[in-house]
């Protein structure tokens, strides 16, 4: 059983998770304007995964007991004009995502929630990764530059592949 707060502070962090997913969606509809293919495809496959950390948090409240309530999601920026801008975003986005999740874990030990710290174990794990994973592209694109290194960057980011499911139809099927 969760209390109130926790299940407020779940649900809006499931309102951020959202949002993300939307960012990283915006970028890639501008990856694929500005001809970078690799890139669409990379923040295509974040976009999925951010809506797979969302639906963790979904599943949590549901099995706990306590009310999915959705938020509007705030409109993202829909124009970067470099590469470099794009992932500069991401890297000090995910960085106000993990504050966010520090923030839930403090809440729940506030609380002695047991469950609630167990669950966001997983988070804090999942933020060092998707800052880390911003970050190496940055110092990827200062290395290439803007010239043929940039087509390989592409190139590369666009063999990502989802490593999460994306049909939540069914719940997530005890998947991580
Ligand atoms: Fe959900 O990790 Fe990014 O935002």
């Amino acid at each position: 059983m969760l209390s109130d707060t926790m299940a407020k502070a779940i649900n809006e962090q499931i309102n951020k998770e959202m949002y993300s997913g939307y960012l990283y969606m915006a970028m890639s509809a501008n990856s694929t304007d500005m001809g970078l293919d690799g890139f669409a495809k990379w923040f295509m496959v974040q976009y999925h995964e951010e809506m797979f950390h969302a639906m963790k948090m979904y599943e949590y409240l549901a099995d706990q007991g306590a009310k999915v309530v959705l938020e509007t999601i705030e409109k993202p920026r829909d124009t970067w004009k470099t590469p470099m801008e794009m992932v500069k975003e991401t890297y000090e986005h995910e960085q106000t995502v993990t504050a966010s999740i520090h923030n839930l874990m403090l809440l729940a030990k506030e609380e002695n929630d047991f469950a609630s710290m167990a669950f966001l174990e997983w988070y804090v794990t999942e933020q060092v990764e998707e800052e880390k994973s911003a970050q190496d592209i940055i110092n990827r694109l200062k290395l290439a530059g803007e010239g043929p290194g940039l087509f390989m960057i592409d190139k590369e980011l666009g063999s990502r592949s989802l490593s999460v499911p994306s049909d939540f139809s069914a719940g997530l099927g005890g998947e991580e």
